[in-house]
C-alpha cells in the first residue's frame, strides 16, 4: 500500500532547475541541470550549486535529528511494555530510530558538514525536527498509534524520497523505508490486539487517535501555498510529491485501516468526495503547529533536556572509540614502517 509511491511518476511537471546565479560557474551549472533534467543522480564526489548543497543539509539534518529524538517518546515506554514481547518489539523498533539517525547523519557528512556541528545545532534549540516528537505519550495505545499512525506517515513521505535526486539520501531512505514498514505493522498490530479487549482497553486506544490524528496531518508540513521551500525543493528533485498531496494520500490510505480497527478518527468534516477521488478533510490548527516547531509545544523543553543528557553521558563512550581508532592506527603505521 505505501510502496506504490516508488513508481509514482512526477505530476509536478516542474523538472526545470532555479534560473542560473550569476557567482555559480555556467558550465557546471549546465551539465548540474542537465543531470537533475534527466532525471540521474547527484553524487558527493560531483559539482553541486550552494543553494541545494544548503537546502539538502538542512533537510537530511532536521530529517536525522527527528530520527533521534523520535527515540524518546516511545523510549520511556520500554520499561512498561506490558509484555516481554512488546518489549523486545519496542527495543528494537527504537533502535532501528536511532540507526535511521545515524544513516542519515552520514549522508548529511557527504555534503562536508560535521556531524558535531549539526548536533550542537540540535543541542542549542537552533536546528529543527518534527513537530510529532514534542507531543507526550500518555498509556500504552500511545505506542501502538505512534507506529500506526506516525511511522505511517513517515512512510507516505519518505518512500518518494527514494528517488530524491542526491544519491546518499537516496539510498539511505531505501533501508529506512523498509524498516519503517515493519514499525508502523507491529504499531497496527499492537492496536488490533488492544481493540479485541476490554472496554478500557479500547478507550485507551481511542484516546490515543483522538490526540495523534490531526498532529499526524501535521507532520507533512505546512500548506503547499505556505511552503517556502517546496517549489525549489521539487524542482532539484529532492522533494517529488507535495506536502498537500501526501497529506491527502495518507488520510486516503488511513481511513479504511481506521475502520478494520474499528476507530472513530476524529474529524466531522471527513467525507468521501466522489468527485475528486479523495477524502475531504477539516482544517488543520496550523498556529498550534507553528507554537510546537518554534518551540513552544508541551514537550518541547523535556525533549532536548533529555537529548543532550543522552548525549553528555555518552561522552566516555566516543572518547573511547575515539582513543581505540587512534590505537588502530598507531598500530597499522608502525606495521607499515
Ligand atoms: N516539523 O517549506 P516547508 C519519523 C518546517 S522522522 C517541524 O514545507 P520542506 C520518525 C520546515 O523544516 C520524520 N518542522 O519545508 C522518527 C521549514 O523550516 P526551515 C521526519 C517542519 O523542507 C522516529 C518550514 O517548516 N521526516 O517520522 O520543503 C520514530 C517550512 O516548511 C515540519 C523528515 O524529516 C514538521 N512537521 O518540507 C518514528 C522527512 N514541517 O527548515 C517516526 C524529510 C515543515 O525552512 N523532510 N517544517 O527553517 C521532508 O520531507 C521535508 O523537510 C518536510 C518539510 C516535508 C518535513
Amino acid at each position: 500500500m505505501y510502496t506504490q509511491s516508488f513508481n509514482v511518476p512526477d505530476e509536478s511537471g516542474q523538472k526545470q532547475v532555479k534560473p542560473m546565479k550569476a557567482s555559480e560557474p555556467p558550465e557546471r551549472m549546465a551539465r548540474f541541470d542537465a543531470c537533475i533534467d534527466a532525471d540521474g543522480r547527484i553524487e558527493p564526489q560531483d559539482w553541486m550549486p550552494e543553494a541545494y548543497r544548503k537546502t539538502l543539509v538542512r533537510q537530511i539534518s532536521q530529517h536525522a535529528h527527528s530520527e533521534i529524538v523520535g527515540m524518546l517518546p516511545e523510549g520511556n515506554w520500554i520499561s512498561r511494555a506490558p509484555s516481554l514481547k512488546r518489549k523486545a518489539i519496542l527495543i528494537a523498533k527504537v533502535q532501528d530510530e536511532g540507526g535511521h539517525g545515524l544513516y542519515l547523519y552520514s549522508a548529511a557528512e557527504t555534503l562536508g558538514v560535521s556531524r558535531g556541528d549539526l548536533l550542537d545545532a540540535l543541542h542549542t534549540g537552533k536546528a529543527k525536527y518534527s513537530s510529532i516528537f514534542n507531543y507526550p505519550t500518555l498509556n500504552w495505545a500511545d505506542v501502538g498509534v505512534i507506529g500506526w499512525l506516525v511511522d505511517g506517515a513517515a512512510i507516505m513521505n519518505q518512500i518518494p524520497l527514494c528517488r530524491c535526486s542526491y544519491g546518499p539520501y537516496a539510498r539511505a531512505m531505501v533501508r529506512v523505508c523498509k524498516e519503517e514498514s515493519f514499525h508502523q505493522r507491529q504499531g497496527y498490530e499492537a492496536l488490533l490486539v488492544m481493540m479485541r479487549g476490554t472496554q478500557a482497553q479500547k478507550d485507551m486506544v481511542q484516546d490515543a487517535v483522538n490526540r495523534y490524528w490531526w498532529k499526524c496531518l501535521a507532520m507533512f508540513g505546512p500548506p503547499d501555498a505556505d511552503s517556502p521551500n517546496s517549489t525549489q525543493g521539487m524542482r532539484w528533485g529532492i522533494k517529488r510529491i507535495s506536502n498537500d498531496d501526501l497529506r491527502q494520500k495518507f488520510i486516503d490510505a488511513t481511513v479504511p485501516q481506521a475502520k478494520v480497527l474499528g476507530v472513530t478518527l476524529p474529524d466531522p468534516d471527513l467525507k468521501w468526495n466522489e468527485a475528486r477521488g479523495h477524502y475531504d478533510y477539516g482544517q488543520i490548527d496550523w498556529d498550534e503547529f507553528w507554537k510546537t516547531v518554534n518551540g513552544h509545544g508541551p514537550c518541547n523543553k523535556e525533549r532536548l533536556a533529555t537529548r543532550v543528557k543522552a548525549h553528555n553521558d555518552g561522552a566516555w563512550v566516543r572518547e573511547a572509540a575515539l582513543a581505540y581508532a587512534n590505537k588502530q592506527q598507531q598500530r597499522t603505521l608502525k606495521e607499515a614502517a
